[in-house]
């Protein structure tokens, strides 16, 4: 493996911003320093006016993954292909225990789909059967498999959803051995309620997804969540979160003293409502769950992100391309032309998401240490992966991104790199773009180039959750 210098660059990390050399020896960070002296035999890219952070860590995907009865669109070939085009070189992905049948069945399936990967991808476990052995399969997880977290939800009743005597039993479980539990905070029966009322009145638009989904579903199964990991004292881990009421709730958790973080979406941050008035099936772009807000959410959110009481942003990307072809119905929003609830539930971004941050974080004032902590550092750590990943440091995996400051481009579907038709940030001028990225001191984007290959990204095995 070459030996890599990256040099002259301003090295930007969640704690420190200062100008210096890396050296890059067996894909791991050797050196840091000044004026490093380095023979022919050296690979080095200069770095001058560029700023140098760690590859992005986005702990929320869904690459390759059948969701009731459509499938996502990427496979982890294409998914990571596109992360690292963003800056992207760590990835954690859902895979899912089957109803029936161990979760340990449902890892060893996903390892078969996330043996193309392109960057180094770990696994969190969707548990949807929480019976004694089940339980007893998450010690292995955590023990053996390198799996140690696992995401439960309230919402979707008869399909996904988990009682909360079944809440407490996975989280007991997870907290005995530094595991932790991620949750999707939304009322399942009341959406249930409202998406038969919306129904049985003739509604059917996308918009209705967004209508039949309060802010008061995600506030209120958010707040009793926590109160079932505060009792339990396991860590809690919110996805995905996108109400103000929500935020309320984990940031007077916080004041209590409990072992609580919350992650947010890009998608919050930047869209609001308004996208459902969009004409014909457009809304069903925005079909995602929670749903977009109203905008005084969305400011909500990004006090949050200065507050510190959100401390990851991560993607959700959960790809279906809007048009039928070529990928087919089952990967496709038009299997849900018919009625709302039937839009397959999702939306991309695992591209946009280092450059749209980057940008948002410089208008709104936030340093880019805060925007490498919630993009990098933050979730590497949460997720036993740190200081592997999301940081720059000597014995660090050399996860690099070279990244201009300045350069202002226009986010195109058409330009991205997964196999999604379109962006939900179709249009959006971002300045600050990713030049080059090293994943393990390999080069896998150089501009518009790729260097990197299917396959070339490693399994994560992940320890404890660490604090932050
Ligand atoms: N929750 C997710 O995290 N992703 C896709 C759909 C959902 O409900
Ligand atoms: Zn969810
Ligand atoms: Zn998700």
């Amino acid at each position: 493996m070459a030996t890599v210098l990256i040099r002259n660059g301003r090295i930007v990390t969640a704690s420190e911003d200062f100008h210096a050399d890396i050296l890059i020896e067996d894909g791991r960070v050797h050196t840091i320093g000044r004026d490093i002296a380095v023979g022919d035999d050296v690979e080095v890219h200069d770095a001058k006016g560029q700023l140098v952070f760690p590859g992005g860590v986005d702990v929320h995907t869904h690459l390759d993954w059948e969701f009731g009865v459509a499938r996502t669109v990427d496979t982890f070939g294409t998914g990571t292909r596109a992360a690292a085009f963003g800056g992207t070189t760590t990835v954690v992905d859902f895979c899912n225990q089957n109803h029936g049948e161990s979760p340990l069945k449902g890892l060893e399936d996903w390892h078969k789909r996330a043996a193309s990967a392109c960057v180094d991808v770990g696994a969190h476990m969707i548990m949807l059967d929480v019976n004694d052995q089940a339980l007893a399969d998450m010690e292995t997880l955590m023990l053996r498999e390198g799996v140690s977290s696992f995401k439960l939800f309230t919402a979707y009743p008869g399909v996904l959803m988990v009682d909360d005597g079944v809440l407490v039993k996975a989280m007991r479980v997870a907290g005995k051995h530094g595991g932790q539990v991620s949750v999707h905070a939304e009322n399942g029966y009341l959406i249930q309620l409202l998406v038969q009322d919306a129904l049985a009145a003739g509604n059917t638009s996308p918009k209705y997804h967004m209508l039949t989904r309060p802010p008061e579903a995600e506030a209120e199964a958010t707040a009793r969540v926590i109160r079932l990991a505060e009792y339990t004292g396991t860590p809690l881990y919110i996805v995905h979160l996108s109400a103000m009421g929500a935020l309320q709730a984990v940031a007077e958790a916080r004041e209590r003293g409990v072992h609580l973080h919350a992650e947010t979406c890009p998608h919050y941050l930047f869209l609001d409502t308004a996208e459902y008035e969009r004409p014909g099936f457009e809304g069903a772009k925005y079909v995602m769950s929670p749903p977009l807000r109203t905008a005084d959410h969305g400011e909500a959110l990004w006090r949050g992100l200065k507050s510190g009481d959100l401390d990851v942003i991560a993607t959700d990307h959960c790809p279906f391309t809007f048009k039928e072809e070529p990928y087919g119905r089952k990967m496709s929003k038009q299997a849900g032309t018919e009625a709302f609830n039937k839009i397959p539930n999702g939306a991309p971004g695992i591209e946009e998401r280092m450059p749209l941050i980057f940008d948002g974080f410089r208008k709104r004032g936030l340093s880019l240490n805060r925007f490498v902590e919630t993009t990098a550092t933050n979730p590497a750590k949460l997720f036993g992966m740190f200081p592997r990943k999301g940081t720059i440091s000597v014995g660090s995996d050399a996860d690099i991104v070279i990244f201009d400051p300045d350069e202002t481009w226009t986010i195109k579907a058409a330009e991205n790199h997964s196999r999604m038709d379109y962006s939900l940030f179709e249009g959006f001028p971002v300045t600050g773009k990713v030049k080059k990225v090293f994943c393990r001191g390999n080069l896998i984007v150089d501009g518009d180039e790729w260097l990197g290959r299917e396959g070339m990204g490693e399994y994560l095995s992940r320890g404890e959750s660490g604090l932050i």
